[in-house]
């Protein structure tokens, strides 16, 4: 009885830990900068999206275009050297006014895949 009680104290949250873990292992965006759907008054110069995990450096991307489609960002995007949950993108010093969408594309550390877009204005 008494080791039955220590492996169930023992067991339950292991296991419940490791469901958890299982089930929220991609990545997913946590904040951005610029903030999704924001207007600013005054062109950014790089775009970065924190995330709730590590990120696959080879594998992430971080692209900004303009309405018309045309690609802004340098590249391809790169994670952060010092931080492997922040992907992050350089834009040109001059950046005309009008809508972007940023399009991320990460493999977290599970190796799913997660992307999405969002939008933002320099006005
Ligand atoms: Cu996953």
């Amino acid at each position: 009885m008494a080791m039955w009680r220590i492996l169930k104290f023992a067991i339950g949250p292991l296991v419940l830990l490791l469901a958890v873990q299982s089930a929220e292992a991609h990545a997913f965006p946590d904040h951005s900068l610029p903030k999704v759907g924001s207007e600013l008054a005054s062109a950014p110069t790089m775009v970065r999206i924190w995330f709730d995990g590590d990120i696959e450096p080879v594998f992430s991307t971080l692209i900004v275009k303009s309405a018309m489609g045309s690609q802004v960002s340098a590249g391809q995007g790169r994670v952060s050297a010092s931080n492997s949950t922040l992907l992050e993108t350089t834009l040109p010093k001059t950046l005309p006014l009008g809508k972007y969408y940023v399009y991320w594309s990460v493999i977290a550390r599970d190796g799913h895949h997660t992307e999405g877009r969002f939008p933002f204005r320099v006005k």
